[in-house]
């Protein structure tokens, strides 16, 4: 027999193909009435695959009484309560380190393109503006800069790891100092002050809500630049849209919304910043690994009750093996 999953939110063909080969997959994007499901199926389910994005609602979760395992893509779990879940012995898996790499490269990627210009000067060229030798306004360049890193876990240390090769001074903040040769800020105010790039890679919630705010995004000033690929939440979208508006923060890469896929509208015509819909990790290899890391925490849990990459808030519940 077997066991009944509940699949939430769009997946690649890959991973639902090795899903189907192990569970009996219920597709949330193939039920019409969820009320009607949730009480005819709701105590079958024993599983939940889902993404960062959709996470899984409390008062579905609620409604999954046998619930055991949610397995989420992507390493970023805020939209799922997974302290509720603990509290109920329902182990929560993620999938951190697999999209290190990418994720680092899509900030070096905003980095670059922000800095340089890259949009702007390729539909100068598109819209038949250059005449002779160069012609499109001068830019920055991000050799032997100061950068600062909101959030230097896996991601952020990649990051600053990738940035070396550019020679940038590298300094960070996080609640607890790690143990790295980079300058520690205790307040993120001071870094944004200090710093030409401010990136942001901590997670989303509660905790990190608008850390970015006025004080901060000012203090980061004109000829700041605000790179956020961690969650919209952690950047106060108002006062940040207002900055670059008023010109008291020089630009920014942004991967991440407070509402997406809804984009603040008065970004659009300005070509100091980048807008990306979300693709930090969203390369085939990436996506791939991805995909088989969340399958590998479901397949595992239910041979032998253990599991690859338990989130923090569930290291205690989960068996590792
Ligand atoms: O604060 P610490 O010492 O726990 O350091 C973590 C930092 N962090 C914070 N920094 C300042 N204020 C906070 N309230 C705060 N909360 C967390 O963020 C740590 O250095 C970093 C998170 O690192 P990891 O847990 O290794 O996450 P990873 O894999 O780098 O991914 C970061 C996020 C995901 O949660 C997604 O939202 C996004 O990147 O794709």
């Amino acid at each position: 027999m077997k066991p009944d999953l509940l699949l939430v939110g769009g997946t690649t063909p890959r991973t639902l193909s090795a899903l189907e080969e192990r569970f009996t997959v219920h597709r949330t994007t193939e039920i019409a009435d969820m009320d009607a499901f949730l009480a005819e199926k709701g105590d079958a389910i024993l599983g939940v695959a889902t993404n960062g994005h959709d996470g899984l609602a409390p008062e579905v979760m609620a409604r999954l009484p046998n619930l055991e395992i949610i397995s989420c893509y992507g390493v970023g779990y805020d939209a799922i309560d997974a302290k509720a879940a603990a509290a109920r012995g329902i182990v929560v898996t993620h999938t951190p380190d697999v999209l290190n790499a990418d994720v680092a490269n899509t900030a070096i990627m905003l980095l670059l393109a922000v800095s340089r210009r890259l949009l702007r000067d390729d539909a100068f060229l598109r819209a038949g503006k250059w005449t002779g030798f160069g012609g499109a306004p001068l830019t920055d360049s991000i050799e032997g800069r100061k950068v600062g890193i909101l959030g230097l876990g896996r991601i952020g240390e990649t990051i600053a790891h990738k940035l070396s090769v550019f020679n940038c001074e590298i300094a960070y903040h996080t609640r607890t100092r790690r143990d790295t040769p980079y300058r520690y800020y205790d307040r993120l105010v001071d870094l944004a002050r200090d710093v030409d790039y401010l990136i942001v890679i901590t997670p989303g919630g509660a905790a990190t809500r608008k850390l970015v705010n006025r004080e901060v995004i000012e203090a980061l000033g004109p000829n700041g630049t605000l790179i956020n690929i961690a969650r919209g939440s952690v950047v106060d979208e108002k006062e940040l849209v207002a900055a670059l508006l008023d010109g008291r923060l020089g630009a920014a890469g942004l991967d991440v919304f407070e509402d997406e896929p809804h984009v603040p509208q008065a970004l659009l015509p300005l070509d100091n910043v980048i807008l990306l819909p979300h693709v930090g990790s969203a390369t085939v290899e990436t996506r791939r690994a991805m995909g088989d890391l969340t399958v590998e925490n479901l397949v595992r849990y239910f041979t032998d009750g253990t599991v690859t990459s338990p989130v923090p808030e569930c290291a205690a519940i989960a068996k590792t093996g």
